[in-house]
């Protein structure tokens, strides 16, 4: 079952979608899988579109949340040091900010995932209260102290809470508010939470970023929207609130990070202002931007089947760097399989011993990637290159090269 367009309209406008970019077929992003489970995989049409109306590009057909989120989800945020450190900052501005009550201030995450941003409002004693549809990350979250639930956001829940628990001085998320079809009902929910005062702080990858970097792979199942400042200013209109801060983040390749408020209450920063300025010179309002991106993206995907092919013609051996989401996009998009990558290392326990969705290639241990190296190593977590090529400086050392796909096909 899948959560389908009603005639291709737009998620948050409801105005038709013009069809930009068709991928074929696509397993799920996180969707790891044993031998017996081969006949059984689940695939879905990914196609993405955009309506020039809200200005939000986004899957037209998706699968139902339940099939992405749930007791065995494959992604743990804390699998990065850098990322750690990431959510621990961000933690660190909030607690700093103005945004926050002086007595008793109470703040909600949504998507907490194990708890790595949370844990830094915890170890504070700030009351909180962390979301997270997917049981087993939020049972590691609960463990380390962060009072989680397992559910899915939304109106109905946020009055629940309001009644529990009281309004909610901030609402945050990071990489989340991306994943949810049912956006239109959480900005509700959002509304109905939050103190007069009150402001939702979020971050997710940026479509400005994607569109310069042609990093097509941030395209998949969880990711129903590509979000930009104009279409969240768009979203967030319809419930008469506003942004009110906006600041560019490193993480994932380049995200955004928002600041809404209802409206009126807080001065919007000039942040805001020129982001939106800058948007429209990009033309993230327009299709024809969504076009040029096609061109790019076919192009890239081109370019990386011949390099590839190319090495395996002179007898070179190539591994996959790191099991991440948006490798099921290039690996499938580009048909790359086990006929031309030997394995994927990866950290995550939970992925190893496992076949990369719809490919097929083994997932191993990184000790694989250590012991038995190979001669070029495709780089599927490029948005954490600075941290893996500080730790694999013996890979490079020992003869072994990088290759990368984002922003453009090359060997380092
Ligand atoms: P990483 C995730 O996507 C999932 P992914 C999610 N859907 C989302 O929205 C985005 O983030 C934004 C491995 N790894 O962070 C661990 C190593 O093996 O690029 C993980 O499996 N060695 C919520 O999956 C994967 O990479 C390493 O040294 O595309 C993490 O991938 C490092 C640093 C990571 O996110």
């Amino acid at each position: 079952m899948k959560v389908n367009m009603k005639k291709n309209l737009c998620r948050v406008s409801g105005a038709p979608l013009a069809k930009v970019l068709d991928f074929g077929m696509q397993p799920l992003g996180n969707g790891f899988l044993g031998d017996k489970d081969i006949n059984t995989e689940y695939f879905y049409s990914m196609k993405i579109g955009f309506s020039e109306v809200s200005m939000m590009l986004q899957l037209i057909e998706q699968p139902i949340p339940e099939k992405m989120f749930h007791d065995h989800y494959a992604f743990y945020s804390s699998t990065s040091k850098v990322m750690e450190q990431h959510f621990k900052s961000f933690a660190e501005e909030v607690l700093d900010s103005n945004y926050l009550s002086k007595s008793d201030p109470f703040v909600v995450e949504l998507g907490c995932n194990d708890g790595i941003m949370l844990k830094n409002f915890s170890k504070k004693n700030i009351r909180h209260l962390g979301i997270e549809p997917s049981a087993n990350v939020a049972e590691e979250a609960n463990k380390i102290g962060v009072r989680t639930r397992s559910d899915f956001f939304s109106k109905k829940l946020a009055d629940k809470i309001v009644s529990e628990e009281g309004k909610a001085d901030a609402f945050l998320a990071a990489n989340v508010m991306c994943h949810i079809p049912e956006i239109l009902d959480v900005v509700k929910g959002i509304k109905a939470l939050l103190k007069p005062s009150g402001v939702v702080i979020f971050e997710d990858p940026y479509l400005g970023d994607i569109i310069n970097k042609t990093s097509y792979d941030q395209i998949y199942d969880e990711h129903v929207f590509l979000f930009s400042a104009l279409s969240i200013q768009y979203l967030f209109g319809l419930e008469e609130m506003e942004l009110i801060d906006v600041s560019p983040q490193k993480t994932h390749g380049g995200s955004m990070r928002y600041t809404l408020a209802h409206r009126g209450s807080y001065a919007v920063k000039d942040s805001v202002t020129q982001l939106l300025i800058k948007e429209r010179a990009q033309g993230l309002d327009k299709i024809a931007t969504f076009e040029e991106f096609r061109a790019n993206v076919e192009r890239s995907r081109s370019e990386l089947i011949t390099l590839i092919k190319d090495l395996k013609a002179k007898g070179k051996r190539v591994s996959g760097y790191a099991a991440t989401s948006k490798s099921t996009t290039v690996l499938n998009y580009c048909g790359i399989g086990p006929d031309l990558i030997d394995y994927i290392c990866d950290t995550t326990p939970i992925k190893q011993g496992k076949l990369s969705p719809g490919v097929h290639i083994p997932v191993v241990p990184h000790e694989v990637f250590k012991n038995d190296p190979t001669d070029y190593a495709l780089l599927l977590a490029w948005n954490h290159a600075d941290e893996i090529m500080e730790k694999e400086k013996d890979y490079v050392g020992g003869g072994g090269k990088w290759i990368v796909h984002v922003p453009t096909v090359k060997v380092l």
